[in-house]
Formats: structure tokens, C-alpha cells, sequence
């Protein structure tokens, strides 16, 4: 018997059997996969082999793991050395900000995309409260799309409380299993109830905002969509941490660097202040944008002082 996880919480899992039933799961023995470390062997997303422990229960063991399409793992909060998977087997990643309560840094955001390049996993912006924004966050959206459009990525721009903009996003999931990522307070949860109008996530008491971010999701967990397709709810993150990205290979992660790469002087180029960088030229130039060369230094910098 085969199975697709839909949430893990740390020793249990619920799956949903290829017969289609929610079953609750154990893992049987030790799991070391790909020879990565993670904090979690199994994700959300993952497909798994199955036998029945106790069959009136609901329970059930898993005794193997199938090969991953692909995964998103960051940085584990905790253990800085380990990967924590977000989840597996996905098709396209939803980084999910606001410009307002709370503010998503452009930096948090292109940390995300630069993870969703490296790990080959097409990545979606949303703007979410677009009720609450005033002219100079409109400006700043306005901004930022001409920015990330230019590159490649979709931007949408979303109101939960007014249902602006939704009919675009679930039309951009259709068919496809979605991961959602984004502070805590951004709206990730609200979004699911709002497509999911069945399940009615808990989310954050509206008087309860204080700007901080409380985490009313703790665990991740994936949905079916009724039209086609899955969407994952994750727990905010304060900060994205990258894994296994040498500095090197930083730039081929920003699109807009990766076809100007080849025209820097030195193939070693690391665009910081070397001669003849074609990065550094665009950047002057005003083709590559200052913002996104400022993040693709704080990450390289950030890259340089792990120590291992
Ligand atoms: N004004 C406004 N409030 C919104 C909107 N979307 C969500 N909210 C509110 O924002 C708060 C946080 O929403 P959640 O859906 O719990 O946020 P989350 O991203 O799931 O947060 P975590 O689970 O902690 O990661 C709730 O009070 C929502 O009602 C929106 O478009 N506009
Ligand atoms: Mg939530
Ligand atoms: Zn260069």
C-alpha cells in the first residue's frame, strides 16, 4: 500500500492511502534519505510505502519513502547545521507578503526566490492586504512588481478581506500542488479558508495583531483543491535560511544575473569589485535592479561567514 503525507507534527503523520482514506502514520525503524541530515526525514508531500499496524485504529507504519521530485529545505531555526524540509514532490512555491502589518523586507523575499531557483522550484509573489495599503505602499507595490515581473516572476496582488485579486490566484494553482510560504500574519491560512470554506484553519484574532506574529499554525499541511490540485500551509517564518549554496554559484540563482554571467571578465567573478564585472556594469547601467544586487550581497555575505 501506498500513501501521500499531508502533515506531519513531528512523531505522527496523516496520510491518505492510495485508497484514499486519512490515515494516521508511524515511521518503522530509521530513515537516512539522499544522505542529508534534516531535522524531519519525512515531509509533507512525500509519497510512502505502507503497512497496516492496526487496521480498527487507523494506524498504519511507513516502511519506505519514494523517490522525491524535489524538495524546499531551509535552514533549521534550531539547529543551524540541519535541513528542515518544508515539504516534497511540489510544483510551484507561493512566497506570500504584505506590505503592512506586518512589512515583508524585499530581503526576506529574494532569499526565498534565490532557495526556490536553487532547489528548481518555480516561484509566485503575492501582495496580500492590499485593503490596509496607503499611496506610498501602493507605490512600493507597484515597485516591486515592475521589478520581479521583469525577471520572470508573477505578482499578484490580494486583498482576503475584500477578495480582491483571488480569482487569479486559484486560477495560478489549478492542477498543480502549491507550497505557501511567508511571515506569520501575512494571511496563509486565511487564504486556504477562503478556498477551502470546509476547513476553516484557525488564523490570527484580528484584535490580537501586535505586529510580532504569534505562529497560529504550527505544523505543515496540505490540502486538496476542489477544482484540481494541492495547496501546503506552512507555520510563519521570522527568517529564511538558505542551505548548500556555495557563493559561487549564488548569482546563477538570480535570473537576471544568470544570462549576464558568462560576459563578466573573470569566470570566478563574484561581482563584489572585481574588473570587467558585466553584473556590476548592468547594475550601473540600471538594466539589473540596485535592490535585487543589495540582497544578492547580503546573501553572499551571509554565505561567507558559515563556517562550514
Ligand atoms: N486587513 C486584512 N487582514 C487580513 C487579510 N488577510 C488576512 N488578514 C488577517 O491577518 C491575520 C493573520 O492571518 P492568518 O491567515 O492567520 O496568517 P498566517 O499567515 O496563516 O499566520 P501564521 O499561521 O502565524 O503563519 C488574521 O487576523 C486575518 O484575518 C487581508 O487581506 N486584509
Ligand atoms: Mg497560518
Ligand atoms: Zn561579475
Amino acid at each position: 500500500m501506498t500513501g501521500l503525507v499531508y502533515k506531519s507534527t513531528g512523531s505522527w503523520y496523516s496520510v491518505k492511502t492510495s485508497e484514499g482514506k486519512m490515515v494516521a502514520a508511524r515511521i518503522k525503524g530509521i530513515f537516512k534519505i539522499d544522505g542529508i541530515t534534516s531535522t524531519n526525514p519525512i515531509a509533507v508531500g512525500d509519497k510512502v510505502d505502507l503497512e497496516w499496524e492496526d487496521h480498527s485504529a487507523n494506524t498504519v507504519m511507513i516502511t519506505g519513502i519514494h523517490h522525491r521530485k524535489n524538495y524546499i529545505a531551509r535552514q533549521s531555526p534550531s539547529h543551524k547545521r540541519q535541513h528542515h524540509i518544508v515539504a516534497a514532490n511540489i510544483d510551484q512555491s507561493m512566497m506570500m507578503a504584505t506590505l503592512r502589518e506586518p512589512r515583508t523586507s524585499q530581503g526576506f523575499i529574494d532569499r526565498f526566490l534565490v532557495s526556490s531557483e536553487a532547489f528548481h522550484v518555480p516561484a509566485i509573489v503575492v501582495f496580500n492586504k492590499s485593503d490596509i495599503y496607503r499611496d506610498k505602499e501602493m507605490e512600493k507595490y507597484e515597485e516591486m512588481k515592475g521589478m520581479y515581473e521583469e525577471i520572470g516572476y508573477s505578482v499578484f496582488l490580494t486583498s482576503f478581506s475584500t477578495g480582491k485579486g483571488v480569482d487569479d490566484l486559484i486560477a495560478a494553482m489549478l492542477d498543480k500542488t502549491t507550497l505557501i510560504s511567508g511571515h506569520s500574519g501575512v494571511g496563509k491560512s486565511s487564504f486556504i479558508n477562503i478556498i477551502l470554506p470546509e476547513q476553516q484553519l484557525k488564523t490570527q484574532d484580528v484584535s490580537g495583531w501586535s505586529g510580532k506574529g504569534m505562529h497560529t499554525t504550527t505544523f505543515a499541511e496540505m490540502y486538496d483543491l476542489d477544482g484540481g490540485g494541492r495547496i501546503i500551509d506552512t507555520p510563519g517564518m521570522r527568517e529564511f535560511g538558505i542551505v548548500d549554496i556555495s557563493r559561487q554559484e549564488l548569482s546563477h540563482y538570480f535570473p537576471e544575473m544568470r544570462s549576464r554571467i558568462s560576459d563578466c571578465h573573470f569566470n570566478n567573478c563574484l561581482h563584489i569589485n572585481e574588473p570587467g564585472c558585466a553584473i556590476k556594469t548592468a547594475v550601473e547601467e540600471g538594466s539589473i535592479s540596485f535592490e535585487r544586487y543589495y540582497s544578492y550581497v547580503n546573501i553572499l555575505e551571509s554565505i561567507e561567514e558559515r563556517s562550514y
